[in-house]
């Protein structure tokens, strides 16, 4: 049995004018808190840093202010030692500036205070240009690159991991493309507003899609998920919370209750990704690839 006890936590909203220092002490007790419990690995939200800036419409070093341009650095460095003296492995999303001007919505996983693994958002939600008529922006279309690192695989936490962002969730490609590579477990972090502008007819849903799509995800591919929120009202804006871990049948195992900074843990036996894979989604013997053409021909426009 190849078994970890691992943790969520989930954010309540962080402030427009809130220090990355004042987000990472709250982070820093969920390690702890995390550590207590038993966790060896924790997984943080999306953009966990700062509020969720796409939000708003910014241009030059109103913009800058919330990238980083290096990792670790001076204000994320406590949470880099923290993890180290609990022994403990730690998912981040945060907003990424290159050394060559490139922006990315970006995710680490950091064992022993080292990056093993990282992953540029591929699946960019929202708008380029900004829209008066919606009571908030998403502009991360404007202020990100698609990502280019694929969808990497790597070994942490004694298992093959992968990661995944936000929008990354609802896609099956997303999901297909890891479990493909042996991902036994994905983290994935998440900003959802509970209005969608261009469709509030679906407001009401925002929960279960969230869910339909990582129990699916999870289930369709023989994986683990531990999934985390930034939650809560946020300058205005509500986010959902229902952070969760998800079993390879597609259970839901352990959930949030509110939307405030929560903890949440499982044990999860790797192991049991075979009950999945070995059986009705064994990828090798049951895939027909030769008939999804379409699935990897370019997109129109
Ligand atoms: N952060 C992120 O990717 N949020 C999107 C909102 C979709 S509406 C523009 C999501 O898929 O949850």
């Amino acid at each position: 049995m190849r078994s970890l006890i691992a943790a969520v936590a989930q954010m309540g909203p962080i402030a427009r004018d809130e220090p990355r220092s004042s987000a990472v002490k709250r982070m820093c007790a969920m390690m702890s808190e995390s550590a207590d419990r038993g966790a060896t690995l924790v997984v943080f939200p999306e953009l966990a840093l700062t509020t969720f800036f796409p939000r708003w419409y910014m241009k030059g070093a109103a913009l800058d202010h919330w990238f980083e341009t290096e990792m670790p650095n001076p204000a994320v460095q406590p949470l880099f030692d923290l993890s180290v003296r609990l022994n403990l492995t730690f998912h981040l999303g945060y907003a990424e500036l290159t050394p060559d001007g490139h922006r990315f919505n970006t995710a680490i996983m950091v064992e022993c205070g080292r990056i093993v693994g990282k992953y540029r958002k591929i699946h960019l939600p929202g708008h380029r240009e900004p829209e008066d008529w919606r009571p908030f922006q998403h502009l991360e279309k404007r202020y990100f690159a698609t990502g280019d690192l694929g969808f990497p695989v790597f070994d942490a936490v004694g298992g093959k991991v992968g990661m995944c962002i936000c929008n990354d969730r609802r896609w099956p490609e997303t999901w297909r493309m890891l479990g493909l590579q042996g991902a036994e477990l994905v983290a994935l972090g998440y900003n959802t507003p509970l209005h969608y502008p261009p469709a509030p007819e679906h407001d009401h849903l925002q929960y279960f899609h969230n869910a339909l799509s990582i129990q699916a995800g999870c289930y369709q591919n023989g994986l683990w998920a531990l999934a985390s929120a930034k939650a809560g009202c946020e300058e205005g804006c509500d986010l959902i919370g229902g952070s969760m871990i998800v079993a390879p049948t597609g259970e839901i195992v352990a959930q949030a209750q509110g939307v405030a900074d929560e903890v949440i843990t499982s044990r999860i036996d790797l192991d049991r990704c075979a009950e999945i894979r070995r059986n009705i989604f064994d990828l090798a013997q049951h895939r027909e690839p030769q008939t999804y053409g379409l699935l990897t021909a370019p997109t129109a426009g």
